[in-house]
């Protein structure tokens, strides 16, 4: 049997990162019509924000759920890690409109409707969720989880109860005094849906015993937690160009956020915390769940 120390040495947190990102992108090319697809702006501004890079964290997630739960291949679970891309994709873009944060920078590029105008920008997010849905319908169902219920876990945690959940209380909670309760109600709804849905779709492709998914969406609702925290921190301690988004957004819009709430040294406290509370949900894989292990280690550790 593989020991954890094993996976580790055979193949680097750097290497295995690298290799996933080209997978990923290169399945997201071919994920959506080509740029010049009549009509080709539509077409251009989808694959103008899509393709921009972005760390790709919630479709390695997917894989790496995957992986943990034995799958020897990432081809049958990468039509669901790029679904979750493009969801999260459109949900940066609609994010990013004047109606919304009004933001002019993402993934260290103009943002959509600054590129395209505002219409458009709209359509691509619009266009990127409704063209994830047509992904998840080439995902060959395992024995446990069939499509239709794969299709409504989906269309949950997009829809009003869980991401557009967030970003309404988010919405509506701007300028007001939050007690942390209602400050994680909004970051469970608005980031760690996404990443506990992100590593179940993994699982569920593989054919995970109830088991493994209880796991899974133990270590993503505290990873998920996690990784929010770390960003509103990032969102004062780094600049622009590091994070490649405007810094400095949540304190000029009076945003929920933890530091806000609970102060800085608090914050990393409470993430190192939640790093170590999706570590302990981990057990179940024994040695398979170290590269989930990893990148909770790195999502802690991360600058940008
Ligand atoms: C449905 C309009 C609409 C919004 C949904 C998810 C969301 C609410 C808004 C997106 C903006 C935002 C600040 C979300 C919080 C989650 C988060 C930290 C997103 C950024 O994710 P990264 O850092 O981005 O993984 P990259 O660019 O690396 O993919």
């Amino acid at each position: 049997m593989t020991t954890r120390k094993a996976i580790c040495d055979s193949d680097g947190l750097f290497v295995y990162l690298k290799r996933q990102r080209s997978l990923v992108e290169a399945a997201l090319k071919y994920s959506l019509p080509g740029p010049s697809s009549r009509p080709a702006t539509i077409h251009k501004a989808m694959r103008y924000s899509l393709l921009a890079g972005g760390k790709r964290l919630r479709p390695i997630l997917t894989l790496a759920a995957a992986e943990a739960c034995g799958a020897k291949d990432s081809k049958p679970a990468l039509p669901a890690a790029c679904a979750v891309e493009l969801i999260h994709t459109y949900s940066l873009i609609h994010d990013d409109l004047p109606c919304m944060d009004d933001d002019d920078l993402r993934r260290g590029q103009p943002t959509s409707h600054m590129v395209f105008g505002e219409g458009v920008a709209v359509l691509a997010g619009d266009a990127l969720l409704t063209r994830s849905f047509g992904l998840l319908a080439e995902i060959k169902p395992s024995k446990r989880y069939p499509l239709a219920l794969i299709i409504e876990e989906v269309a949950t945690t997009a829809g009003s109860l869980q991401l557009i959940a967030g970003q309404v209380s988010d919405l509506e909670a701007e300028g007001k005094r939050l007690s942390i309760d209602d400050v994680r109600f909004i970051h469970e709804r608005k980031t760690a849906a996404m990443i506990v849905l992100s590593l179940r779709l993994g699982a569920m492709t593989t054919n995970a015993t109830p088991q493994q998914l209880k796991a899974l969406t133990e270590f993503g609702q505290a990873l998920g937690l996690a990784f929010q925290i770390i960003d509103d921190i990032l969102d004062v301690t780094q600049s622009s160009k590091q994070l490649g988004k405007s810094a400095g957004k949540d304190i000029t819009a009076a945003k929920a956020t933890y530091p806000a709430v609970i102060g800085l040294k608090a914050s990393s406290k409470e993430a190192a915390r939640l790093t170590r509370k999706a570590h302990a949900a981990l057990k179940v894989f024994d040695s398979r769940g170290e590269r989930l292990a990893q990148l909770a280690n790195d999502l802690l550790g991360r600058t940008a």
